[in-house]
């Protein structure tokens, strides 16, 4: 009985392991709602280009900073579909998604770059605005406001972050946990602990 469950485990796991998951079907569907920022029900390229703007004011990033994270958009966001002039609604942008997620995992367990870090990589230098390699409460903050988030949360979700009080974020804590969030969902959603997603399951 035991092994019999394992195997349908595993063979649940490996087919369209992202797209049945309703902890990550839900958060790619948020994605869509606030990247889709004129609701015509379709996101583009441009848009999301676009959407990353206020991050030049709020965090002060120079615009080499700034066209990294764009070209990382593009290798990133290309994969899924939304390619320049290209409109994507919700269905094939999650359809895309779950491809380049299976893609991603299969780079990541190989130990090469996933194209997420690249995305990762290009935040982290914006937000590290004094550019010291770590990320500081202020420099947090920013982000936030640039987000379109509370900036008094920062000291909470900063706090969260830090969880072995160093006082700052590391890259590869950044880039760990975003990846985390986009491709790991079960192993995020132990992370957060039950009373979050108790309520994401009703
Ligand atoms: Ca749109
Ligand atoms: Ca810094």
């Amino acid at each position: 009985m035991g092994s019999m469950i394992a195997r349908i485990r595993s063979r649940y796991k490996v087919k369209n392991r992202l797209i049945r998951s309703i902890y990550w079907k839900k958060k790619m569907k948020e994605i869509f709602y606030v990247e889709d920022v004129n609701r015509d029900g379709y996101l583009t390229i441009e848009e999301l280009i676009k959407n990353t703007k206020p991050l030049q004011k709020y965090c002060n990033a120079p615009p080499e900073k700034m066209a990294n994270l764009e070209k990382a958009y593009h290798l990133f966001w290309g994969e899924v579909g939304l390619r320049p002039g290209k409109k994507v609604n919700k269905k094939m942008f999650l359809s895309g998604l779950n491809r380049l997620g299976r893609k991603e995992l299969e780079r990541e367990q190989a130990g090469k770059a996933t194209l997420h870090s690249h995305i990762a990589n290009a935040l982290f230098d914006i937000i590290d605005q004094n550019n010291n390699n770590k990320l500081q409460k202020e420099e947090i903050a920013n982000w936030m406001g640039a987000a379109g988030l509370d900036q008094s949360e920062a000291e909470r979700l900063f706090d969260e972050a830090d969880h072995l009080k160093k006082g700052y974020i590391s890259r590869e804590e950044l880039i760990e946990t975003e990846f985390c969030s986009f491709f790991h969902p079960e192993k995020c959603m132990q992370k957060l602990g039950m009373t979050v997603v108790k309520g994401l399951w009703l």
